[in-house]
C-alpha cells in the first residue's frame, strides 16, 4: 500500500521518481531512479532552480543508508534490562503491535502516576510532519518535553541575524552575484547550509569573485580561495571588528544603505569618538535635514528660545543614518580601538592581510556575502561572534541585496492541525511544568526570537536528568537521532540514558542511542519510504517538495504518520482515546474530504494538506502554478517567486525597522530576561558567562574566547569539523565513508585522523600513523595523527563522524563496545553553552594535549 508509481515496478521500466534529500541540512530536491522496485540512482530535481540536476558528492550515500544490511528491519525489544556500554541489550524480534502495546502501557502507567511529564521526546532531523507525534501527542499525552536538536545545529547562527536583522533563520547567500564572498567557520562546498549549490557555483564566482575563508583549517573552500586567514581558533569577532574598524576609517561602508556624514566629510578616525550631534552654521541649517527644524520647534515650546530658527546655530546629527541603526554608537563604544594592529594580536593574522580584505571587501560592496557558521559562533561567547560577523554584513549594504545575503524566501505550507482541544486536566497540569532543558532560567535566557526561554537547550536534559532537576525523565522516544553520539561530551548521554527506565528508539541502524531503549522501531528511510513535506531556500528561491514511499525495505513503518498512527491506536486500545480521535477528527483530505483510517493515508493526507497552497488551483501564493494534486506530484516540488531584492530595507523586523548596529531588539530581550527573574541586565550577562557591562551588552563587540582547561595542562587547541562524507551523524556504516576518507584534505583512508601541523609534530615526536591520544577537560581518546600542514600550528584538527561504538559493520570494531580507528569527538567536547541563544559549544577554545602512545 501508498507505493508511489508502483506501477512502475516492472522489469526494465524504470522511473524518476521526485523526493527531498535530508543528507543534511540543505534539503536538495531531487529525484530517484526506480526500477523493478529497487531504487538505483538519485540526482538533483530538473525542476530545481537552485542545483538542477546536480548534487553533492553524498546523495547516493542514500541509497547506502536505505540498503545497509546492517540496517534494523523489524521490531525489536531489550531482553537485558541492564544499560550501559558493553552491555548486550539482547533485542530479540517482535510484533508492531507488541511494540506500540508495551510504549502505550507505560505511558498509560505514567498518566496514571499524575507524572506526564516525565515523558520526553528527542527530535533529530526532521520532516515537517513531526510535530504531530513529538509534539501535538505528546502534549495531548502531557508532556512539554519535546526537545529538537537544534541547538546543537547552530541556533547561535541566528543570533546576530535575528538581533540586528529581524530574521531569526539561516540565509541564502546569492553566491551567482558575489564579488566577494567572506566565510567565517564555514566551508561551504563540503557543509552547510547550501552544499550542492554551492559545488555547482563555486567554479563560476571564482570568475568573478574573490573569496576569502576564515578557518584555522585549510579546508576544501580554502583551497579553492583567493584568501586563507588562518586565525587562531575562537578569535573570529576580533578579525570582524577589525575589518568593520578599517571599512569605516576609510569611508568603504555601503552609504546607500548606511547613509553618510550630514556633510560628506568622514569623521571616524582611529581612537577618536564621533559627536552623535554636530552644531552647525544657519546657512547650513537651511540646507540640513528636517530634523535640525524639529529640535528648534521642541526648544521653542519649552520657551528656550530667545532668537528666530534661522539666525542661531542649530544640532544635526552627525551621521545620517538611512537603514541602519547605531553606527555611531557602535564605533564610540567599540570600534574605534578595533584596529588591525590590535586584531593582528589576537587572531595572529598578519596586519596586511587583514586591511587587503577589508579593502577589497569595501570595493565590492554591496555584493558581498558574509557567510557565517559554526566554527565562530557555536563557542562559550558566540551570541556577539555572530553579531560581529553579521554586522559585516550591514555595513556593506549585502543584507538582503544581490550577490549578498537573503533571509530563506517564503515557503508558506499551511500547518497542521495542534490538537489543543484535545487535552485534558491531566495534560493541561503536565504541559504547565518546567521544560527538563531549563530553557528560561536565569542561567539560560535563550533568547530565539527575543523571547526569555524561547530556545532550546538541546545539551541540558542529560544533565538535568542525572540531576534530577526540574525532575527525572521515566519515557524517552527518541527518532532519528542519536544524542549519546552527537551530543557534547557524549559520556554524560551515557550515564543519563542508564537512569531513564524505558526508551522507544525509532531508528534505521542500531545506533548507540539504540544500545539503552527499550524497544527498537524500524524507521523508513526519509528519502524513499515515507511521506512528507521538507522545504528549503537557495539561489533567491524557496522551494518545497515531497518524499514519497516509492520503496520498502523490511518491515519498517513512516516514522512520522503511521508510528504516530499505531501509537494512538495502542492507547486507544487502553482506554485513552484523544491521541487517535485528534488524527481521525482533525485530517482531512483537502480533495476527497476524507478522514485517514490507517497510518499511511494519514501521511499522505498530512502531505496534501500541508502542500494544498501550492496546488490548488484558487491559491494565490504566487510561485510555480499546477492544477491539481496530481500535477504537483509529478513534479514533487513547489518553487517560489525570485527574491526581492532590498524589499525588507526600512521593515527589517527589528524594533526600529531598521538593521541595528545599537540592537534595540536585543536591549528589549536581555530587559524582559532579567525583569523576569527579579534583576538586572549586568547581572543576567556575568551569570551567563559573558564580559559585556553597560552599552556593550547590545553592540557587536569582542569578548576574550572562553577557554576550557589551562594552557599548561592542555597546551593545544582542538577544531572539529564536519568531513565532507558526513551525512550529519549517519551514513557512516559504508566503506565509501570510511575507506574515502581522504577526500577530505590531511584525512587517512580508513583512519580517523588527527591532523596536526608539522612544527607541532616535529616537536611532539609525532608521525603519520602514530597512535595519539587526544586529552580534554572533558575526556580522552585516541585515533591516528596526520602530519599535514593544512592544520594551524597549535591545533589539533580533526573530523566529526568516525567514532561509532555502536551502528554498524564498517564503524565498529566489536559492536557495542569499541570503535572502528578512534573515538568521538565529542567526548572530548565539554557540556558548555553559548547561554544567549541555548548553542551547544563546539567550537572556540578547547584545550587538548596530544601524546604518542
Ligand atoms: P544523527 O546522529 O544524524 O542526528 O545529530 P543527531 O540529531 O543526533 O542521527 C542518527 C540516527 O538517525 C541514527 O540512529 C540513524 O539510524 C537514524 N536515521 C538515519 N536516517 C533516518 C531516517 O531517515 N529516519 C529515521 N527515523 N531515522 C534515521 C546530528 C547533529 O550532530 C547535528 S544536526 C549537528 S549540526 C551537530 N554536528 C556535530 C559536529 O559537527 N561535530 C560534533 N562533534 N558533533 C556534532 N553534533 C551534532
Ligand atoms: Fe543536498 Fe545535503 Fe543531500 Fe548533498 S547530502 S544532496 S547537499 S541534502
Amino acid at each position: 500500500a501508498g507505493l508511489a508509481h508502483a506501477a512502475d515496478a516492472v522489469p526494465g521500466s524504470g522511473k524518476w521518481v521526485p523526493t527531498v534529500c535530508q543528507g543534511c541540512t540543505t534539503w536538495c530536491m531531487k529525484e530517484a531512479y526506480v526500477q523493478d522496485g529497487r531504487v538505483f540512482h538519485v540526482r538533483g530535481n530538473q525542476h530545481s532552480k537552485i542545483t538542477g540536476k546536480s548534487g553533492c558528492v553524498r546523495q547516493s550515500m542514500a541509497l547506502t543508508e536505505l540498503y545497509d544490511p546492517d540496517r534494523v528491519r523489524y521490531p525489536m525489544k531489550r531482553t537485558n534490562s541492564k544499560k550501559g556500554r558493553g552491555e548486550d541489550p539482547g533485542f530479540v524480534r517482535i510484533t508492531w503491535e507488541e511494540a506500540m502495546d508495551t510504549f502505550a502501557e507505560k505511558l498509560i502507567e505514567l498518566r496514571r502516576k499524575g507524572e506526564p511529564h516525565k515523558y520526553m521526546t528527542t527530535r533529530g532531523r526532521y520532516g515537517f510532519m513531526s510535530g504531530v507525534m513529538l509534539a501535538n501527542i505528546t502534549r495531548i499525552i502531557g508532556s512539554p518535553n519535546a526537545i529538537t536538536h537544534s541547538a546543537i545545529c547552530a541556533e547561535a547562527d541566528k543570533f546576530g541575524p535575528y538581533f540586528m536583522e529581524g530574521n531569526f533563520g539561516y540565509r541564502q547567500y546569492d553566491i551567482k552575484n558575489s564579488r566577494y564572498q567572506l566565510c567565517f567557520g564555514a566551508d561551504p562546498i563540503a557543509a552547510n547550509r547550501q552544499v550542492s549549490f554551492a559545488t555547482r557555483e563555486w567554479g563560476n564566482m571564482l570568475d568573478q569573485a574573490k573569496v576569502a575563508i576564515v578557518d584555522p583549517r585549510f579546508s576544501s573552500s580554502a583551497q579553492k580561495a583567493d584568501e586563507w586567514l588562518p586565525l587562531k581558533p575562537g578569535t573570529d569577532s576580533a578579525l570582524a571588528l577589525a575589518l568593520a574598524h578599517v571599512i569605516l576609517v576609510e569611508g568603504l561602508w555601503h552609504k546607500p544603505f548606511v547613509g553618510d556624514f550630514f556633510d560628506g566629510q568622514n569623521r571616524f578616525v582611529a581612537g577618536q569618538t564621533v559627536d552623535l550631534e554636530t552644531m552647525i552654521e544657519p546657512e547650513e541649517a537651511a540646507a540640513a535635514e528636517p530634523e535640525a527644524t524639529q529640535v528648534n520647534e521642541g526648544d521653542s515650546a519649552e520657551g528656550v528660545t530667545a532668537e528666530p530658527a534661522a539666525s542661531r546655530p542649530t544640532a544635526v546629527p552627525t551621521f545620517n543614518e538611512l537603514y541602519t541603526h547605531g553606527l555611531v554608537q557602535w564605533w564610540n563604544l567599540e570600534l574605534k580601538d578595533r584596529t588591525p594592529e590590535w586584531a593582528a594580536e589576537i587572531t595572529d593574522l598578519p596586519v596586511e592581510q587583514i586591511v587587503r580584505v577589508a579593502r577589497d571587501l569595501g570595493a565590492a560592496a554591496p555584493n558581498v556575502g558574509i557567510w557565517l557558521s559554526r566554527g565562530m559562533h557555536m563557542n562559550t561567547r558566540g551570541a556577539y561572534s555572530s553579531m560581529c560577523g553579521h554586522a559585516l554584513a550591514g555595513l556593506l549594504g549585502a543584507a538582503e541585496n544581490e550577490g549578498g545575503s537573503m533571509r530563506f524566501s517564503s515557503r508558506p505550507t499551511a500547518s497542521l492541525p495542534d490538537g489543543a482541544a484535545y487535552r485534558d486536566d491531566l495534560a493541561k497540569a503536565g504541559l504547565a511544568m518546567e521544560m527538563i532543558d531549563r530553557r528560561g532560567r536565569l542561567e539560560f535566557p535563550a533568547l530565539a526570537r527575543g523571547r526569555s526561554g524561547g530556545g532550546v537547550i538541546s545539551s541540558q536534559p542529560a544533565n538535568s536528568i542525572l540531576e534530577e532537576d526540574p525532575y527525572g525523565i521515566e519515557i524517552l522516544y527518541a527518532s532519528w537521532n542519536n544524542f549519546v553520539y552527537a551530543q557534547p561530551h557524549a559520556q554524560e548521554w551515557e550515564e543519563a540514558m542508564k537512569k531513564v527506565p524505558f526508551q522507544v528508539h525509532s531508528t534505521l541502524n542500531l545506533a548507540e542511542q539504540s544500545m539503552f531503549a527499550d524497544i527498537i522501531l524500524p524507521a523508513s528511510h526519509s528519502m524513499f519510504e515515507r511521506w512528507n513535506v521538507v522545504a528549503n531556500s537557495g539561489n533567491g528561491y524557496g522551494v518545497v517538495g515531497i518524499q514519497q514511499p516509492m520503496v520498502k525495505v523490511g518491515d519498517i513503518r513512516q516514522d512520522e504518520s503511521e508510528i504516530p498512527w499505531l501509537l494512538a491506536e495502542a492507547l486507544d486500545r487502553k482506554g485513552f482515546s484523544a491521541p487517535l480521535e485528534y488524527l481521525k477528527n482533525e485530517f482531512i483530505d483537502p480533495e476527497t474530504g476524507a478522514h485517514p483510517s490507517n497510518g499511511d493515508e494519514l501521511g499522505l493526507i498530512m502531505v496534501k494538506m500541508m502542500t494544498k497552497p501550492f496546488w490548488d488551483f484558487k491559491s494565490t501564493v504566487g510561485g510555480t502554478k499546477f492544477n491539481s494534486w496530481d500535477e504537483f506530484l509529478k513534479v514533487g516540488m513547489w518553487t517560489s517567486d525570485h527574491y526581492p531584492f532590498q524589499s525588507r530595507w526600512g521593515n527589517m523586523g527589528t524594533k526600529t525597522g531598521n538593521f541595528e548596529f545599537y540592537s534595540e531588539t536585543l536591549k528589549e530581550a536581555l530587559q524582559s530576561h532579567a525583569d523576569r527573574h527579579n534583576t538586572d541586565i549586568e547581572h543576567v550577562l556575568a551569570t551567563c558567562n559573558y564580559e559585556a557591562r553597560g552599552e556593550l551588552a547590545f553592540i557587536p563587540h569582542y569578548e576574550h574566547p572562553f577557554r576550557h582547561g589551562s594552557e599548561d595542562e592542555f597546551p593545544m587547541l582542538f577544531v572539529d569539523h564536519k568531513h565532507k562524507l558526513n551525512r550529519e551523524g549517519r551514513g557512516c556504516n559504508h566503506y565509501w565513508y570510511t575507506g574515502e576518507r581522504d577526500v577530505e584534505p590531511g584525512d587517512l583512508k580508513f583512519g580517523d585522523a588527527a591532523k596536526i601541523n608539522p612544527v607541532d609534530a616535529e616537536r611532539l615526536g609525532i608521525q603519520t600513523g602514530d597512535t595519539v591520544r587526544l586529552t580534554s577537560v572533558s575526556g580522552s581518546i585516541t585515533c591516528t595523527a596526520s602530519v599535514w600542514e593544512g592544520a594551524r600550528p597549535g591545533c589539533v584538527v580533526k573530523a566529526f563522524g568516525m567514532g561509532h561504538w555502536a551502528y554498524g559493520r564498517h564503524v565498529s570494531t566489536d559492536f557495542g563496545h569499541s570503535a572502528i580507528g578512534g573515538n568521538n569527538n565529542n567526548e572530548l567536547i565539554p557540556r558548555d553553552f553559548d547561554r544567549l541563544s541555548g548553542s551547544s559549544v563546539f567550537s572556540g577554545q578547547i584545550g587538548v594535549r596530544v601524546e604518542k602512545v
